[in-house]
């Protein structure tokens, strides 16, 4: 069995949701809401897809007793980014749902891994492993899974290639303050340097510059026209939840709890770490420049400013 639980069934997770019952690696799958008939909706109009899916899953709206056997607690509730609004500005309101949520899901005898989406997310994550007392490796957030996804495909097309030759990386906070790892950004197998001397394109510089600000401002782009973003992030954590339960050993930029690492301490940032059944099993510490440092430390900063009336 790989159960998978998931708590709020708005835009986000339900387009989670649909993308993990398209790709067929999970056997079950629960919908949690405060508004239990709009999970109920949720689940009947999902189920009716399961004549054309690739397996067959076991769908339904349900309560948190669901969590004692799941293998992965997703949490994609709480209010989101209105027009204009930065994902920090979320972080009272939220942090008190998720510390509400992780103890009903610890209450009812949860022991999996727990994969958070709601924003501001570096924070809410941290609330959920303070509050359920699991160890680190076992609370994951998305963190910049989507943004370095952002990333890939707009370098991509801006060299004209498959975004998955390209190997570039944002970490930091989801959010305002992260920041591309440029030094170490590569290209097929060759670094980026390289090919940018290369093809020796005067632009190249600014036009690179313009696609990170592009990938930072890509919510509020989105937000501003839709009203919401939910499919690159509902993909970003099938990938998650892929990697997981697939015991893959996959390097993602996910955030997790640095300790003693990038000079941070007690804090969930994003940066790549090794990905697999038991969670995180290792954060990677990448070698960074020391414009890098400082941007990622400022970085901190700024998830410290907003996080100080949640933990005193
Ligand atoms: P939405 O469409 O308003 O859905 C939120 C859902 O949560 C609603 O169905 C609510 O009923 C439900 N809910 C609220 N409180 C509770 C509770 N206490 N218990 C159970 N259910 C509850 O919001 P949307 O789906 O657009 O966004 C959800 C969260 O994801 C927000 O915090 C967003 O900011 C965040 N996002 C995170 C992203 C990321 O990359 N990590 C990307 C996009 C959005």
């Amino acid at each position: 069995m790989r159960k998978v639980v998931l708590i709020g069934t708005g835009a986000v997770g339900t387009a989670y949701a649909y993308s993990l019952i398209n790709q067929g690696f999970i056997t079950d799958l629960v919908l949690i809401d405060m508004n239990e008939e709009k999970a109920r909706g949720e689940a009947m109009d999902l189920i009716h897809g399961m004549a054309f899916a690739s397996s067959n899953i076991d769908v339904k709206h349900g309560t948190y007793e669901e969590c004692s056997n799941a293998d992965i607690v997703c949490v994609t509730a709480g209010a989101n980014q209105k027009p204009g609004e930065t994902r920090l500005e979320l972080v009272e309101k939220n942090a008190k749902i998720m510390q509400s949520i992780t103890q009903k899901v610890v209450e009812n005898g949860f022991d999996g891994i727990f994969l958070i989406a709601s924003n501001p997310v570096d924070i809410l994550t941290h609330v959920c492993q303070k509050e359920s007392g699991f160890e680190p490796s076992r609370v994951i957030g998305s963190g910049t899974t989507l943004d370095t996804a952002r990333f890939k495909v707009l370098l991509g097309e801006y060299l004209e290639l498959d975004p998955r030759n390209v190997h570039a990386v944002i970490i930091g906070e989801h959010g305002d303050s992260e920041l591309p790892v440029w030094s170490q950004a590569s290209i097929g197998t060759e670094n980026l340097d390289k090919v940018l001397k290369r093809r020796n394109n005067p632009s190249d510089a600014e036009n690179l510059e313009q696609i990170f600000i592009n990938v930072k401002n890509a919510a509020y782009e989105i937000i501003n026209r839709k009203g919401v973003t939910n499919f690159g992030i509902g993909m970003s954590l099938s990938r998650i939840t892929k990697a997981i339960l697939n015991d893959e050993n996959s390097i993602l930029p996910v955030s997790c709890l640095l300790d003693n690492k990038y000079e941070q301490h007690d804090i969930y940032m994003s940066v790549p770490a090794v990905v697999n059944r038991e969670g995180i099993k290792e954060v990677i510490e990448l070698e960074l420049l020391d414009k890098e440092k400082s941007l990622f430390q400022q970085s901190a900063e700024a998830l410290k400013e907003a996080r100080k009336n949640i933990f005193k």
